[in-house]
């Protein structure tokens, strides 16, 4: 199926089989619907914030300028775009005296949605300043139109959240959104030039979906993420919808006579349901600026949640050993928080490293793994050789002082800067650094506090702003690191890094603790450390899985709950058995990292068992459930054998009751099901099951198995995906002898469960081995046995 494209007097049009796009040209006005008309928007407009420079926190100063008549149209049946092959149509539309814009809008044959690129030009005799640019700009009058199928009080306006850290939340009209209190703390959570939140004012940042769970809405996200910060508004007021923007914030000097200036690349989709709308757009952003996203997730270990800045050479040596005797497959041992003099002075170590880092490294690699370590590469405590020496790499406000970008009281003085990457000295620093540190043998680098490299404030070079200084750093990194090192990104502006990292961290710090309610009132927002902060963005953010990068949900802490021992801060726990279980399931269906953080001598054989069932991480990227609450809570996983693993979570403070619904999961026919957490299976007729109540902070983990009249593995003990990674090859003989192919890296032990074709019992085997098996299972004559070939 091809574009159609049409052209009168009036509009011009790009329609697939799923979506239809009108421009009008007098005046211009944009008009995206799906085929049946029933889901879209109407005459949304594009404009530009002029005549001012954009203010941190605020709402873009200046005169707003939309679109008024286009003037010429160009329109091409099939071009290359970054998204592929598609047709385009691109016009020049008069905006105000002294500058015009241009607009294209491109659509592939298959595409659920348009790409919208937008330039302006300073045509006029004299420079101009540009504080925004407006590529979407949806008003409630005249005959504007919002088509959102269901109940308008229903709907739920996604706010993704800046960094890694912030929360990312589904909103409900009329509920007042969090936002950090005050500017120290907007400068670390919030994008600099996005205006506050409040009542009836929602923001989302880089991208958003609208409408009602479940059903039919709008994805809406910039595809590129070059030089600008990008976010979208949302404006109503008594249940009614009188505002949806989508801005670019632009940074730097005036326009020149004669220049121009383009936004980011906007994506404007069509989301059935409305859940699939952050996948949507993801995998355009993706692919746009080339995520790096590689084929297999990582596994390890990581100091941080159990020694913070405590950490010493020999903590790291013995979880080392200890990982040895776990014949678990691991690939990265990373060192945190703690090892460094001060922050800066990166290659200084800190008092409990006396032999510096190499040696450990060199143990690390020895051991087959990568060797990974931490660092905030943007950041420098005033008391750092780096910051005392290169007062002049430092990021300054507009008082011409070095910016106080954060304030951390589990370090020396708290207070830190941020480093201008802009400047050269800065960016040949940052190589060298990370070609020093690879030369000492990491390989895994886990970048934190990256939001700083990208905050507001006066720089080296005028030109750049905040996103162009941020990427160049990271380039810098790269560059000097050389080819093969993972980076994670952490507490990163996430728009701005896709395509930067292997991998990056999704959500809040985990912690030992389920809450963390005194931290989120002094912040304002949901980013203090516990499990519940970190998991809701894993369902919230999900679907960014192998679309921009592998998730990382951050780690999983498996020790049993105990007070934390005298001097040592990080030792205890306060989650209970279940919430410890939540946790773990929930990392592992986020289908990325598994990194875990517990002094591993300290485990219960449960909690080393819990670990020996992350390793290896499922890799796939699961589908949310319905957004019916703050988040999904639900993940579904689908695999190649036709099986599925779903989680549902109830990260509320009141008993749920939960269902299994197997045709909202895509599975028509009879199944089976296996109960993970209980290992054993569960009654199921093909249709919905009641499974009761599910307490406060708990989870069901099911999988979900095709009956097919043929003899399959229906669950294992050996990992959590309980059959699904596990199983090569299932076949049953005649005379009633099941031969069962098992493969998994590792030392495993446990059980299997077979389901043979017409017996309602499963036949159960106790295995152990390592790495594979073959196991002959004599099972009895069964009704319909299968001839194995
Ligand atoms: C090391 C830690 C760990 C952790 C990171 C990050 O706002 N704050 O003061 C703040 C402090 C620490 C923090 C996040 C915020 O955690 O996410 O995994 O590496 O740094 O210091």
């Amino acid at each position: 199926m091809a574009v159609t494209l049409r052209r009168d007097d009036s509009s011009v049009s790009l329609a697939n089989e799923r979506v239809r796009v009108r421009l009008d040209l007098v005046p211009c006005r944009l008009a995206v619907l799906d085929a049946s008309g029933e889901v879209g928007f109407a005459g949304a407009r594009v404009g530009a914030c002029v005549d001012a420079r954009p203010q941190p926190d605020a709402e873009l100063a200046g005169t707003r300028v939309v679109a008024s008549l286009v003037r010429d149209l160009a329109c091409e049946d099939e071009v290359d775009t970054p998204l592929g092959r598609a047709a385009r149509v691109r016009a020049r539309v008069a905006l105000a005296a002294g500058l015009e814009l241009s607009l294209a809008l491109e659509l592939g044959s298959d595409w659920p949605g348009v790409a919208l690129a937008l330039e302006l030009a300073n045509t006029g005799p004299s420079p101009r300043e540009i504080a925004g640019l407006e590529p979407f700009l949806w008003r409630g009058d005249g005959s504007a139109r919002l088509a959102l199928p269901g109940d308008p009080r229903a709907l739920r306006f996604l706010a993704l959240g800046h960094q890694s850290w912030s929360p990312a939340r589904w909103l409900r009209l009329g509920e007042r959104p969090s936002a950090p209190r005050g500017k120290l703390l907007r400068r670390c959570y919030a994008s600099p030039y996005a205006p506050r939140p409040r009542r009836g004012r929602f923001v989302s940042e880089s991208a958003s979906a609208l409408g009602e769970p479940e059903r039919a809405g709008l994805a809406l996200g910039f595809l590129s993420h070059s030089r600008w910060l990008g976010w979208l508004e949302l404006l109503h007021e008594a249940g009614r919808i009188h505002e949806l923007v989508a801005r670019c914030a632009i940074e730097g000097e005036p326009l020149a006579p004669g220049a121009t200036v383009a936004s980011e690349r906007l994506w404007l989709g069509i989301a059935a349901p409305v859940e699939e709308a952050l996948g949507q757009w993801a995998e355009r952003a993706g692919r746009e600026m080339g995520a790096p996203v590689p084929a297999r997730p990582l596994g390890g270990w990581c100091s941080w949640y159990r020694f913070g800045t405590r950490v010493r050479a020999d903590d790291v040596r013995r979880n080392l050993r200890a990982l040895r005797g776990l014949g678990a497959p691991v690939d990265v041992v990373q060192i945190d928080d703690g090892f460094q003099a001060a922050n800066g002075d990166w290659l200084a170590p800190a008092a409990g490293f006396p032999d510096g880092l190499a040696p450990l490294a060199r143990e690390i690699r020895a051991e087959g793994l990568r060797a990974g370590l931490w660092l905030a590469p943007f950041l420098a405590s005033p008391r750092s050789r780096l910051a005392r020496e290169h007062l002049e790499w430092l990021l300054r406000g507009a008082d011409g002082r070095p910016l106080t970008a954060l304030w951390n009281p589990a370090w020396p003085g708290a207070r830190m800067h941020a480093l201008d990457a802009t400047h050269p000295g800065v960016e040949s620093w940052l190589e060298s650094l990370a070609r020093e540190l690879r030369a000492l043998g990491f390989d895994y680098l886990k970048l934190d506090f990256l939001f700083a490299g990208a905050l507001a404030g006066a720089r080296h070079d005028p030109r750049a702003g905040g996103v162009a200084a941020y990427r160049r750093g990271i380039a810098a990194l790269r560059r000097g690191a050389g080819p093969g090192v993972f980076l994670l990104g952490c507490g990163a502006p996430l728009g701005a890094s896709i395509g930067l990292f292997e991998a990056m961290r999704i959500g809040a710090d985990v912690a030992a603790r389920w809450t963390n309610r005194a931290f989120d009132a002094v912040v304002g927002v949901e980013a203090g450390p516990a499990a519940r902060n970190a998991l809701r963005n894993v369902f919230a953010r999900a679907p960014l899985h192998q679309r921009l990068w592998l998730n990382d949900p951050d780690c999983a802490l498996l020790r049993p709950s105990a007070p934390s021992a005298p001097g040592a801060p990080m030792s205890g726990s306060k989650l209970g058995p279940a919430e410890v279980q939540t946790l773990a399931a929930s990392i592992a269906l986020c289908g990325g990292l598994v990194i875990v953080s517990d002094e591993l001598d300290e485990l219960t054989p449960d909690g080393v068992g819990w670990l020996r069932r992350l390793l290896p991480g499922l890799r796939l990227a699961p589908r949310t459930g319905p957004a019916r609450g703050p988040v999904p809570d639900s993940l579904c996983t689908r695999f190649d054998d036709g099986s599925a693993l779903w989680l549902r979570v109830n990260l509320g403070e009141k008993p749920e009751p939960v269902e299994l619904d197997p045709r909202a999961l895509g599975f028509s026919g009879p199944l089976r099901v296996w109960d993970v957490l209980e290992a054993r299976e569960l009654a199921c007729a093909g249709g919905r099951v009641a499974l009761g109540q599910l307490a406060p902070h708990a989870a069901r983990l099911l999988r979900l198995v095709p009956d097919e009249g043929r003899a399959r593995v229906l669950g294992t003990t050996l990992h959590v995906a309980a059959g699904a990674l596990e199983t090569e090859s299932v076949a049953l003989d005649p005379a009633g002898v099941a031969r069962v192919r098992l493969r998994l890296p590792g030392s495993r032990a446990g059980e299997i469960a077979l389901a043979l074709p017409g017996e309602p019992r499963l036949a159960r085997a106790h295995v152990s081995f390592d790495d594979a098996l073959e196991l002959r299972l004599r099972v009895g004559v069964v009704d319909r046995p299968e001839i194995a070939d």
